[in-house]
């Protein structure tokens, strides 16, 4: 996919500040310091367009960036950052929970693993915590520059057996460098398919709906948006969050 135009839309404090719904979006999340910003300039192919930092908890609002006019790359704040004060820190939980839990044009999540390291606890339990709530993502393990590929697919391997059985099948894995672009196409090829697979159901949902599936006007919230299923998912007592 050929991206001709990448432009900075807004920084997001929480889900209400976030723009319209009607463009698809791919976001990423991860620990803090694992390369979302990175990645996602990578894939922009534009350097400097979100704000990436050696220091670890740097990405502290929702960021949206519009690409082709058509779709956007969200770049949401990290998490397993100890240093950030507890009520800011609790404040960028909820609106990245609230942001993945809700947000209705949300087509993908990427959620980055460093590839350099065995399994970490706290991104096995976010990815458990993405795959409860039904919430479709892709594992994608950064930084594959830094360490040999013998060690990236040990760590690969010893991540997919944690994780096998939290959902009906593995979720699809990637590897990437945001140095080297390795891994570009592929997440491009992720994009593409999934915009093509949200055309089709679209369409598919345009025709006449039979009349029980007619919403009433009291399931749709204070924003107008239309439930959507992750959106009743969602109101269920919800298990502690683990970051
Ligand atoms: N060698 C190498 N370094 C990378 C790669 N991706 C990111 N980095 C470096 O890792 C550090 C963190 O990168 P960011 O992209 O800011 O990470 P982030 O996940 O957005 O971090 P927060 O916003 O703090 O959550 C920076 O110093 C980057 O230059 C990569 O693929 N290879
Ligand atoms: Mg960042």
């Amino acid at each position: 996919m050929n991206i001709s135009s990448a432009i900075f839309d807004r920084s997001a404090p929480d889900l209400d500040s976030c723009p319209d719904e009607f463009l698809p979006e791919f976001a990423f999340i991860g620990r803090s310091n694992v390369g979302k910003s990175s990645l996602l300039n990578m894939l922009a192919g534009k350097r400097g367009l979100a704000r990436v930092s050696p220091t670890p908890g740097f990405t502290k609002l929702i960021n949206f960036f519009t690409m082709n006019n058509t779709w956007r790359l969200v770049d949401l704040p990290g998490y397993g950052f100890a240093h950030v004060a507890r009520k800011d820190k609790s404040q960028f939980d909820q609106a990245v929970a609230d942001y993945l839990e809700h947000r209705t044009n949300l087509c993908r999540v990427f959620a980055l693993i460093d590839s350099g390291l065995p399994p970490q606890k706290i991104d096995l339990e976010f990815v458990e915590w993405l795959a409860s709530d039904s919430i479709p993502f892709v594992l994608v393990f950064t930084k594959t520059d830094k360490v040999t590929a013998t060690k990236v697919q040990t760590n690969i391997k010893a991540f997919t057996d944690r994780i096998s059985g939290w959902s009906v099948k593995l979720p699809e894995i990637f590897t990437c460098s945001a140095t080297t672009r390795q891994g570009r196409s592929e997440l491009l090829g992720v994009i593409e398919a999934a915009m093509a697979e949200a055309q089709v159901e679209a369409q598919a949902e345009s025709g006449q709906p039979p009349q029980d599936e007619v919403i009433p006007p009291e399931d749709l919230p204070a924003t107008g948006r239309r439930v959507s299923a992750r959106d009743t998912h969602a109101r269920r007592p919800n298990p502690a969050r683990p970051w």
